[in-house]
């Protein structure tokens, strides 16, 4: 367990593969559909994965289906692929994954490190290194956080993204960052969600959109399909 899985909330037993297996299919299916011409595919994935890395798991993510899918694009001839995190929580793993890579530009708004989990990523000056220098971004934010603070952080993280310049955009949609969600702290409506979808969808860039968190289990219906309303 040590070796392999960063914290001890992402237990392995005998149906995990297949669960994590088709949880990447689901993410490969949504791209699949955007390299075909869809302007737009959500894919309702579960587990979430952006804390998996390469090797190792975590943060309840066995495979990160984010990475895949944008692996996925660049191998179907897409040059540069952006990946943009709004989950509430920092998705490690996909940083990790790319964070030397020129090519795939990793965007993320989150919890900051200093109150919230993963705790040892996301922090403003990790930005990439050697080739992916400048290609990662992270905007933490504070606990409280509501609608206008975080749409001006995705409208920067988007302006990011432009300047990069993407054939494809993979969205990693945590709906964790509501108001009454069990485990987090932002303060997100449910309607919030289809303004902040359609200022990405307003980007035109053909979008994955995979499922990362969201507990509030009786709201969470209602806050993806106000995020999806957006697109
Ligand atoms: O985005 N990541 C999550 O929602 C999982 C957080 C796990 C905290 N123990
Ligand atoms: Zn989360």
């Amino acid at each position: 367990m040590g070796r392999y899985s960063f914290d001890a909330t992402t237990p392995i037993t005998a149906e995990s593969w297949g669960a994590a297996y088709a949880n990447a299919q689901t993410a490969l299916s949504a791209t699949q559909a955007v390299l075909g011409g869809d302007p737009a595919a959500f894919a309702l994935c579960r587990p979430p994965g952006h804390h998996a890395g390469r090797d190792y798991c975590g943060g309840y993510c066995y495979l990160n289906v984010a990475a895949i899918a944008a692996q996925r694009a660049r191998d179907a001839g897409v040059e540069r692929v952006a990946i943009l995190d709004i989950d509430y929580h920092h998705g490690n793993g996909t940083q990790d994954i790319f964070y030397e890579r020129g090519d795939i530009f990793y965007a993320s708004l989150h919890a900051d490190p200093a109150t919230d989990y993963p705790f040892y990523w996301g922090h403003a000056d990790e930005v990439g290194a050697g080739q992916g220098r400048g290609t990662t971004r992270n905007w933490p934010l504070p606990h409280g956080t509501k609608l206008e603070p975080f749409r001006a952080a995705q409208v920067q993280a988007l302006e990011a993204i432009a300047a990069f310049g993407p054939g494809l955009l993979v969205v990693s949609f945590g709906a964790d960052t509501w108001d009454g969600d069990p485990i987090s702290n932002f303060a997100l409506k449910t309607g919030d969600y289809a303004v902040l979808a359609a200022d990405i969808a307003a980007c035109d860039w053909p979008t994955v959109i995979v499922m990362e968190g969201g507990y509030a289990i009786d709201a969470l219906g209602h806050n993806v399909a106000s995020f999806l309303s957006g697109f």
